[in-house]
């Protein structure tokens, strides 16, 4: 893409005025007025996700704590997290005696072994859920999978659903596209995808979380609580990264990214420019731990290297850190005061501290920087009328960062000069992260495999694009991300983590582990450390082809609640209906590693599970083609019609963009 140059960010500050010349500056009407009050930024006894942030989106000096904030090295948990633990583990008890129950395990009273452990809840299930990247159709096809968990979903509790499992789980991690659902979740008090779903039943379509009709080129529907229109829209994007920018942050376009993105996934009429990722802490539900914790996940990248799958620093955010358990840094930063000048694990004195950088759209953008790329796509966007202000902006960027560079996110490097002995970047200015799937590890099970965590069982949700497009079925995933993290587990960098043996991608399509339920170290003894047993649940077609492109930027209600209803029946194979033992056989997934540390004997339909269910160590390498054939009978079409065939884009990209998405997702 060609941009005009421009010298920097100082001289597209100075085209503003000129440029807001055409921008009418409304009056509100009592309406909006109204509205704005409701998307007040300071609401102080809101015990959610909370707008923390002092200034809006600008990073903001504030007096230090008493106990100044400091980097510590990642040999254990954080005490947040442990002691949050104690409470959460408790708590998930009683939702997974519910649920075993109702999986219908013959041979095992499972309330009895609940009760008779419940003062050792460390012998009980430790349970992980995985959101892969992808998009919206990660987004989508996750929150199917997510739906089909949460006991608060209709009908998730009768025979043939898993209802519970989300009640059940410890931790919640995601991933670009599934950082977005789990950020999205939690941003908004842990709120269901029914009740999202439900928002838009009525006549009045405005204003609601997920409202992907309009693209982020469009901005949110202008509704009628809805304060924006397009070029309100633009404005107020402009604004809040120029703000950051004039206070001295170095910007990229994951600024942009994470602001557009906001207005979809944080419910406030004004994208919540001061909703931060660390004000989860103090959300209600989850500081009492009813609910698991969340994680997304990012990679490192320095400026100029070429990012080299199986050598790239895994980071993970957290409501309370942001860090890394690899020996390549090894250390934790407390989110809150992201921005602060650390060196050498403290904050020097004399220094104030900053609050406010950990902006939650910014911490989604990210983990999904791979999509900055989508919002360059703004100068090909001729049918809409984008302020030539945001063109300018973007422009100036790129042309400071270079655009090798665009997909980055650039932070104050809060681990400098700290563990200078073995941290990649114990002399940089800046921690640049990117796009947590660019070194293929599209699913996020680095945070739940750290033997830290000791996490039983991950159920890992693959929407990943792996089969190539154009052939019969593109954008369905087949298991590249699991031979990643497989790989990955065998080198160095992966500082006592183990993880199960993965067969080829080639012996996946032709065994068909991508297109049904298949668990992955079944059998602990054959480990070469601790490891969790991999559910793997890769999305496939089994009521709606879901598999859009990755980069389809906008979606109808229809397809969006179609391609959620097929993540739906993935997670619980059509309610049970495709193998009515696959309730029974979540159940032994769950509770394999538990029933092997209390030494009680697996019952025989968790035999018989295992021996359905567990990939046995046969491979098939030879070259093959993947041609899915609707898993159930009862299937949905929307007016897109066969998007598995190549799907076509609603605006022309250029095949360079086409190809670096493409190798990723
Ligand atoms: C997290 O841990 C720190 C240090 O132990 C403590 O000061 C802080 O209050 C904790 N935060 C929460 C939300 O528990
Ligand atoms: C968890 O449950 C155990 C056993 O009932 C109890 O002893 C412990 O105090 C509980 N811990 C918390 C943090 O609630
Ligand atoms: C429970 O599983 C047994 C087989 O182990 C089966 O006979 C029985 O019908 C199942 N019950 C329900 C309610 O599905
Ligand atoms: C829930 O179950 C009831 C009774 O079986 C059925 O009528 C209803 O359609 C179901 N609702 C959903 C959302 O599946
Ligand atoms: C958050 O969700 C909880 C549980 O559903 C509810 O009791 C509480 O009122 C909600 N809080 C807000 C601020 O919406
Ligand atoms: C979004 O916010 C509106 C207004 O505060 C609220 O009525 C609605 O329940 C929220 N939606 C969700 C899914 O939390
Ligand atoms: C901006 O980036 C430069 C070059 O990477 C770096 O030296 C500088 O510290 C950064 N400034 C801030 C405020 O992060
Ligand atoms: C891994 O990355 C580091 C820098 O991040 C680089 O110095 C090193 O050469 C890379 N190793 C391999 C095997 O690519
Ligand atoms: C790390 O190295 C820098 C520069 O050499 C030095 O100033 C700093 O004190 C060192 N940090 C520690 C903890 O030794
Ligand atoms: C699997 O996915 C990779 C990309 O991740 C692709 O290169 C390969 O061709 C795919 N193989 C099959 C059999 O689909
Ligand atoms: C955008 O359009 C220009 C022509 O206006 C074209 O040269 C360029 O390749 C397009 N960019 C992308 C990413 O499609
Ligand atoms: C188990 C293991 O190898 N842990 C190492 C991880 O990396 C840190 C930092 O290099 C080491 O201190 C640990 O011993």
């Amino acid at each position: 893409m060609k941009f005009q140059a421009v010298a920097g960010l100082a001289s597209a500050a100075a085209l503003l005025p000129s440029a807001y010349g055409a921008v009418v500056i409304r009056n509100p009407t009592p309406e909006e007025l109204a509205a704005e009050v409701l998307a007040a930024p300071l609401i102080a006894f809101d015990k959610r996700a909370t707008p923390q942030a002092p200034d809006g989106y600008t990073p903001t000096e504030v007096d230090c704590p008493s106990t100044r904030p400091t980097i510590r090295n990642a040999s254990t948990l954080s005490t947040n997290e442990t002691t949050w633990l104690e409470t959460r583990r408790n708590n998930t008890l009683s939702p997974m005696k519910d649920l075993l129950s109702r999986l219908n395990i013959t041979g095992l009273d499972t309330d009895t072994y609940i009760d008779n452990h419940s003062s050792n809840v460390s012998a009980l299930p430790n349970i992980g859920i995985a959101v892969s990247g992808g998009g919206y159709r990660a987004l989508m096809n996750g929150a199917g999978a997510i739906a089909a968990f949460d006991s608060r979903t209709r009908n998730s509790t009768s025979t043939g659903h898993l209802g519970g499992l989300l009640q059940s789980a410890t931790y919640l991690a995601g991933l670009s596209g599934g950082g977005w659902l789990v950020g999205s979740l939690f941003t908004n008090n842990f709120t269901s995808v029914q009740a999202i779903l439900d928002q838009d039943t009525g006549s009045d379509d405005s204003g609601g979380l997920w409202q992907f009709g309009n693209s982020i080129f469009e901005g949110p529907d202008t509704g009628s609580i809805q304060l924006l229109d397009s070029i309100g829209y633009y404005k107020t994007l402009y604004d809040e990264v120029s703000a950051k920018g004039d206070a001295g942050y170095n910007l990229t376009i994951t600024d942009y990214w994470g602001r557009a993105l906001s207005f979809q996934l944080v419910n406030a009429t004004n994208g919540g420019p001061a909703y931060t990722f660390s004000s989860i802490q103090d959300d209600v539900a989850f500081s009492q731990a009813n609910t698991p914790m969340p994680i997304l996940v990012s990679d490192g990248r320095a400026p100029g290297q070429t990012l080299i799958t199986g050598n790239a620093t895994v980071y993970e955010f957290n409501p309370w850190e942001l860090g890394t358990w690899d020996p390549t840094t090894y250390a934790f930063a407390p989110l809150r005061y992201l921005g602060t000048n650390f060196s050498a694990g403290s904050v020097p004195s004399g220094d104030r501290c900053v609050r406010g950088f950990d902006n939650t759209g910014f911490v989604m953008g990210t983990s999904s920087t791979l999509f900055n790329q989508f919002l360059l796509e703004i100068n090909n966007q001729t049918t809409l009328d984008i302020p030539s202000f945001v063109q300018t902006a973007l422009e100036s960027i790129l042309t400071d960062i270079g655009e090798d560079e665009d997909d980055i996110a650039d932070y104050p490097n809060p681990f400098y000069h700290f563990n200078n002995d073995t941290s990649r970047i114990a002399n940089d200015d800046m921690l640049t992260l990117v796009d947590g799937g660019e070194d293929l590890q599209n699913i996020p099970l680095h945070p739940l495999i750290q033997p830290e965590r000791n996490v039983d069982v991950i159920f890992a949700v693959d929407s990943s694009a792996d089969t190539a497009d154009p052939q019969p079925a593109p954008n369905w995933p087949n298991g590249t991300s699991l031979v990643a993290t497989y790989e990955r587990s065998l080198l160095p960098i992966s500082n006592g983590t183990a993880f199960p043996a993965i067969p080829d991608q080639n012996t996946f399509v032709n065994l068909g582990l991508n297109s049904r339920p298949t668990f992955f170290g079944c059998d602990s003894s054959n480990m070469t450390g601790q490891s969790p047993i991999i559910v793997y649940l890769p999305n496939a077609p089994y009521s709606y082809n879901s598999n859009f492109s990755t980069f389809t930027p906008s979606y109808t209600d229809a397809e969006r609640n179609a391609a959620i209803n097929n993540g739906y029946n993935v997670a619980t194979m059509g309610n049970g209906t495709v193998d009515s033992d696959w309730p029974t056989c979540v159940g032994c997934a769950i509770l394999g590693r538990s029933l092997n540390r209390t030494g009680t004997t697996i019952p025989d339909v968790c035999n018989t599970c295992f021996e359905k269910y567990c990939w046995n160590g046969t491979v098939d390498s030879s070259a093959t083609n993947y041609t899915p054939a609707y898993a159930l009978n009862d299937t949905i079409s929307t007016t897109s019609g066969a998007v598995h065939l190549a799907s076509s884009s609603a605006f022309a990209l250029s095949v360079a963009l086409v190809a670096s998405l493409v190798v990723l997702f």
